[in-house]
């Protein structure tokens, strides 16, 4: 997707800060992060979102998590915990339209918010 800030990182035709990349999945850091760990996980393969995805997706989505489990690790918040967010949508606040994983930990997180 030739307008898609996400495929751009991708392409490395925008730097980002990568923590882990393999042939489907990269990781890099949000470039405005609300907690002291914020990584985004997202699939090379442009999908606008959750409502995109199909069957075909299952073993990609599968390898998403256990990617966010390696990074959980490597970032040394396994133990205390994180947060794993996707925004959908208008109503879910997703600004940009590439599927990703928010990672979010590296302090005691708020209370959910859903107002
Ligand atoms: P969302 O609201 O769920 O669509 O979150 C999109 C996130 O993407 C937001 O936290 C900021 C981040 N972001 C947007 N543009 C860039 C960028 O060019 N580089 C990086 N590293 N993060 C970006």
């Amino acid at each position: 997707m030739d307008n898609c800030i996400f495929c751009k990182i991708i392409k490395k035709e925008i730097p980002s800060n990568i923590v882990y990349e393999d042939n489907q999945i990269l990781a890099f850091r949000d470039i405005n992060p609300v907690a002291p760990v914020h990584i985004l996980v997202i699939p090379k393969k442009h999908i606008e979102s959750v409502i995109e995805l199909s069957k075909d997706d299952e073993i990609l989505i599968g390898k998403i998590y256990t990617v966010i489990n390696k990074i959980a690790k490597q970032e040394n918040i396994n133990e205390k915990g994180f947060r794993v967010i996707v925004n959908c949508g208008e109503d879910g606040g997703q600004e940009v339209k590439h599927l990703h994983f928010h990672l979010l930990g590296g302090k005691k997180l708020g209370v959910k918010i859903c107002e």
